[in-house]
């Protein structure tokens, strides 16, 4: 019998008379008899090795290796079973390890939600809600945002079916406009619309756009709003907050920067971003915000002689990439485990 044919011949001998030994003191003549250092059957086998053809050696010599393994586990697990207490017939073994179960976990946006809601919370916000499928009054008219804005531009925008319904507020040519809302800031008219001021709110939820796809843009993405309106609300608040809220979920080394800007429902109204590295050499967008233009709180029914706002709108998955170092937005859609299992 050739080489490897004796391996085999070995292998299965061997775990037979494992299998066959019902105590200690016969599995320990077993391996004696099969893997002794000194006159064991693999010893034999080892001697052998040597004689084998030149260019069978590393074939014979991985299969040596192998058997070798195969039989030293199948020992020690042998030896684990003699070692377990004896059971009545129909008994349960409590030394058998346990069933795994595999336990999901909390998307990384969701954790990422979760997180902004409670930093906002201490900070004195309430969280309301808006739907997602809105109509155009909400999303821009009553944001002061003049019917030949390009920001309702159609293919900026992803519109839905029109449909005349009597008794909500229309847009444009009296038809009213349904459309997947392109931000959060339709929540703060839906909040100020119901509720008198003073109001601190912030609002979470999904916004489309059809936006070209990159590492940092997607087509469906988060935002969180806030608002804030009352006696005497200041930009310098509003500047506090955003720092504060930033320091707390991104971590004291990150810096904050305000641009100035325009939003037609604020004024005067910022860009906000973070920096990406140390220095303070690459930036990132985080969001926009500024005083709520007096038109909109006209337009909810505020007097704006008597209060003030501010408003925020910033970009979730942004925030969430920064803090865990994640290299493209797209993996928050993709379902790939191997990313998903890292949160
Ligand atoms: C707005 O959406 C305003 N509603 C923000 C605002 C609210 C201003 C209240 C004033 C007062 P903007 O379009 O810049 O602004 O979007 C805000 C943030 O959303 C951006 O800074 C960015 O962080 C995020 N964002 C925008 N577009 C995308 C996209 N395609 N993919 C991922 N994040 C985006």
């Amino acid at each position: 019998m050739d080489l490897i044919g004796q391996l085999g011949a070995f292998e299965a001998s061997a775990r037979e008379a494992i299998r066959g030994a019902t105590d200690d003191t016969a599995l320990e003549k077993v391996r004696i008899e099969y893997l002794g250092a000194r006159s064991g059957k693999l010893k034999d086998l080892q001697s052998l090795l040597g004689t084998a053809p030149k260019e069978l050696k590393p074939v014979v010599g991985k299969r040596f290796n192998e058997v070798k393994n195969t039989v030293t586990t199948e020992l020690d697990e042998r030896k684990r079973t003699l070692a377990r207490p004896k059971l009545a017939a129909g008994g349960l073994d409590v030394t058998l390890p346990g069933v795994a179960f595999s336990v999901g976990r909390r998307h990384p946006l969701s954790q990422t939600i979760a997180e902004f809601k409670d930093i906002t919370g201490r900070l004195g916000f309430t969280v309301a809600t808006g739907p997602e499928i809105e109509d155009e009054y909400h999303n821009f008219d009553a944001l002061n945002i003049p019917y030949d804005h390009p920001a309702r531009d159609p293919l900026d925008n992803f519109y839905l079916a029109t449909a005349e319904v009597g008794t909500e507020k229309t847009s444009g040519q009296g038809k009213v406009i349904r459309m997947m809302r392109s931000q959060t800031s339709t929540v703060q008219i839906r909040v100020m619309e119901q509720t008198p001021p003073p109001v601190r709110i912030v609002s979470i939820g999904r916004v489309y756009r059809p936006d070209a796809i990159d590492a940092t843009h997607h087509c469906m993405f988060h935002q969180m709003e806030g608002l804030m309106v009352g006696d005497g609300v200041t930009m310098a608040q509003l500047k506090t907050v955003l720092r504060s809220f930033a320091l707390a979920y991104l971590g004291r080394d990150v810096q904050i920067r305000f641009r100035p800007s325009f939003f037609p429902f604020t004024e005067p109204s910022v860009e906000v971003d973070m920096s990406m590295d140390a220095a303070g050499t690459r930036w990132m967008e985080i969001g926009g915000a500024g005083m709520v233009d007096p038109n909109v709180l006209k337009a909810v029914g505020y007097d704006p002689e008597q209060v003030t706002g501010f408003a925020f709108g910033l970009g979730v998955e942004r925030f969430c990439i920064r803090r865990h170092g994640v290299d493209d937005i797209r993996h928050f859609t993709n379902n790939d485990l191997r990313f998903l299992r890292q949160f």
